[in-house]
């Protein structure tokens, strides 16, 4: 079967949803091709922090009503150390906030709007491969329901996180990566009991790193640094409860409510960036082109943004008949990405502990989280990196 649309997006992931709405709300078609089933893509436990920027996108496309109804307002967090913590206000320091909505949420979304705007997405393909993305006339080939398929496009977006196949199409000879993997990776837990804090609580305990954040007031998603080898089956939920609360401040400590997790794995930790971030008339998006340590709570907000950027690119070429926007997605994006990726990389540093570390750097840490405690100049400065970069 050939079908033709003016964009193929690869992924029904947040940036491909997004991507095929934000097309869809200015006329221009798109098909979405996913290799897993819906349920598989809703049931993935995965970001929790808008920015600011992200909730005004989603708002503006008409995707923001239930997170403003059931997401939660944060206008600070709490910053911690094995012997002090403090509040940063990103509403004194930014006039911003953060709202707290998880990404299982904004999937549901994401999927409603393209149901009710009959967009076309087209879940359990295989096979997927990206053909003549350099020449005027791509096309996606792929399987679905054991039959093949063609879908020919004026552009492919490449939506399809880490491990997809659009950033493999990349001749390599163009493709230039830079890769930090972090030595440890988060142990998550998501348990029905109230959340520890109102606010998100980031311990740089020198235990490890541990952070308190929630999904809604009575779903708690606590996470705790552990060793890559870890495996989540040598985590009993005591064992887990009693390194968290180890790892908080003794207020945080002495309030912590445990219960039964009702989900745990472990992820593993990198920084991971591909440049460009086109070839020809394929657009790269998302985690497909970058990955960052989830510390800085950049992954999700990243994608949007580069969306926002990538979609108002095509719609200018179909609305002016101009690539000027399309020439310049790959730089424009990637300025801020690597802004977020340093962020990102910054805060892992500071609130994780390395087994190598000397002594010299354990309180080059202590001292850095003592200026930050202290210097309003300093919080201003994190805040802004929290809430989101102006876009
Ligand atoms: P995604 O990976 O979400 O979506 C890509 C989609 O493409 C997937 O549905 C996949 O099935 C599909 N696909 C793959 N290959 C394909 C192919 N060949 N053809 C078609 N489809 C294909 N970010 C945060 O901000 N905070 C967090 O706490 C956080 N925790 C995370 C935990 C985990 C385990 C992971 C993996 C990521 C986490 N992230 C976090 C980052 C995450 O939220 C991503 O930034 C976000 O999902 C990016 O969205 P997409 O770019 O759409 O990629
Ligand atoms: C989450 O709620 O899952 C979360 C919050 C903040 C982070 C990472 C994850 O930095």
């Amino acid at each position: 079967m050939t079908s033709r649309t003016q964009v193929a997006i690869l992924g029904a992931g947040p940036s491909g949803l997004l991507l095929s709405h934000l097309l869809g709300l200015a006329g221009v078609e798109s098909v979405v091709l996913e290799l897993r089933s819906r349920s598989h893509v809703m049931s993935r436990i995965r970001a929790g922090v808008l920015e600011h920027g992200t909730v005004e996108l989603l708002t503006a496309a008409g995707l923001g009503e239930r997170a403003a109804r059931e997401g939660l307002g944060h206008e600070g967090v709490e910053l911690a150390s094995s012997d002090a913590s403090f509040r940063v206000d990103f509403r004194a320091r930014t006039g911003k906030s953060v709202t707290i909505y998880g990404q299982t949420e904004l999937q549901k979304d994401l999927f409603r709007a393209r149901d009710e705007a009959g967009g076309v997405v087209l879940d359990e393909v295989s096979d997927v491969v990206i053909h003549d993305a350099d020449g005027s006339a791509p096309r996606v080939t792929y399987t679905r329901n054991g039959e093949a398929a063609v879908v020919c496009a004026d552009f492919v977006a490449g939506c399809d996180g880490h491990h997809g196949v659009s950033r493999a199409t990349f001749p390599a000879a163009l493709l230039r990566t830079y890769e930090r993997v972090y030595p440890f990776g988060w142990l998550g837990v998501l348990s029905e009991t109230p959340p520890v804090s109102h606010e998100l609580i980031y311990s740089g305990h020198e235990r490890g790193f541990a952070l308190c954040s929630m999904r809604n007031p009575s779903l708690s998603r606590y996470y705790v640094q552990c060793s890559l080898d870890d495996q989540v089956a040598a985590w009993s939920d005591a064992l887990f409860w009693d390194e968290l609360r180890a790892r908080l401040p003794r207020a945080a400590a002495e309030r912590l409510v445990t219960g039964p997790s009702i989900e745990k794995s472990i992820t593993p930790l990198r920084s991971f960036i591909a440049e460009p971030m086109r070839f020809g008339r394929l657009f790269l998006a998302g985690d497909a082109a970058h990955i960052v340590p989830p510390t800085g709570a950049k992954g999700l907000n990243l994608a949007v943004s580069d969306v926002e950027l990538l979609a108002r690119a095509l719609v200018s070429f179909y609305a002016d008949d101009s690539e000027a926007l399309l020439d310049a997605y790959s730089a424009t994006a990637l300025e801020r990405v690597w802004k977020a990726v340093r962020f990102s990389w910054w805060m892992t540093n500071l609130l994780h502990r390395y087994d190598d570390e000397d002594a010299f750097a354990r309180r080059l840490k202590r001292a850095e989280l003592s200026y930050l405690g202290g210097s309003l100049n300093a919080q201003a400065a994190f805040a802004e990196n929290y809430v989101g970069l102006g876009r």
